[in-house]
């Protein structure tokens, strides 16, 4: 397995320096470092989502081909992965925006999923345009999703898929979705799905979004005055 060509285009707005700071913080442990260096690029007006994307998400990139070399433990890579959570959520309170729009979005990474970092981010897209977002995390089994699509009636599902095995569960869960709630809008995303997704065809109401800039336009350009699709549901038994 060769993860060289998952890295992602060289980053621009945060310097070189401050990136290669931040890993050797993260490698270190070193929480206090990571938050600091988080702290100097948003007060130097680098928006969040390429805080995300430059420092987080090629950060977490890198360790992933670091621990899949063998040049760090796994525990090391869990180190990292922590910290980047708990900076997520230190970062939150700076993500909601103040006017609410009165729309809803679940986000789940697909059954038998473990990764749930992007799945944040995804969330934390949608709370920057006002939105509700209710993020479950990681290894969402299928039946409680739909339980919970039920009790909030959202008016869009997001699932994330990291591991390319792990398609035909997100098509399982498209489908479970589906027979349920007839229109309801499913955004599919992650990096499992980088070179599949563009070509899959879920159905009309399946869009797949590649990046968070891909994201915040389709958030941007959601139709504020659509009723929520949720409440099309197929006749039950
Ligand atoms: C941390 C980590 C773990 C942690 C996850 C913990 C957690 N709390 O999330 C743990 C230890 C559980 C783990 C386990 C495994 N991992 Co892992 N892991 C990683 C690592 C280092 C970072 C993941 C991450 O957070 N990335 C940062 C986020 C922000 O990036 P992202 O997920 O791509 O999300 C972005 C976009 O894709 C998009 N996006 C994501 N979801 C969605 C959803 C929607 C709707 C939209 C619109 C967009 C979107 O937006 C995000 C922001 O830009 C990656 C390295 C990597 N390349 O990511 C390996 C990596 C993903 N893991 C890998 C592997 C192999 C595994 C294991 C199979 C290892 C093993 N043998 O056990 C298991 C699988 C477990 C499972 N059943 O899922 C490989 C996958 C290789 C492949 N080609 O499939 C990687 C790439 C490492 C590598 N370089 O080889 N892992």
């Amino acid at each position: 397995m060769t993860t060289r060509s998952s890295v992602p285009p060289v980053a621009t707005l945060i310097s070189a320096a401050a990136r290669a700071d931040f890993l050797t913080a993260l490698l270190n442990g070193d929480r206090s470092r990571c938050l600091a260096l988080t702290e100097q690029v948003l007060r130097s007006g680098i928006p969040v989502l390429t805080l995300y994307q430059e420092l987080y998400q090629s950060a977490l990139y890198q360790i992933g081909e670091l621990w899949a070399s063998n040049r760090i433990s796994v525990a090391r890579e869990h180190l990292a992965t922590a910290i980047v959570e708990g900076l997520l959520n230190q970062v939150y309170p700076r993500v909601i925006a103040p006017h609410r729009v009165h729309r809803r979005i679940v986000v789940a990474s697909v059954e038998g999923e473990l990764h749930q970092i992007g799945a944040k981010m995804v969330c934390d897209v949608f709370e920057m345009h006002g939105w509700d977002a209710f993020y479950l995390g990681a290894d969402m089994p299928t039946r409680e999703l739909l339980h919970l699509l039920r009790e909030q009636c959202p008016d869009l599902l997001g699932l994330s898929l990291s591991i390319y095995l792990h398609l035909d569960m997100l098509l399982q869960m498209v489908e479970a979705v589906r027979a349920e709630f007839l229109t309801l809008p499913i955004l599919i995303g992650g990096q499992g799905l980088r070179q599949v997704g563009p070509t899959l065809t879920l159905g009309p109401a399946v869009h797949y979004v590649a990046d968070l800039d891909a994201l915040n336009r389709f958030v941007a350009d959601w139709d504020q005055t659509a009723v929520s699709a949720c409440t099309v549901t197929a006749p039950q038994n």
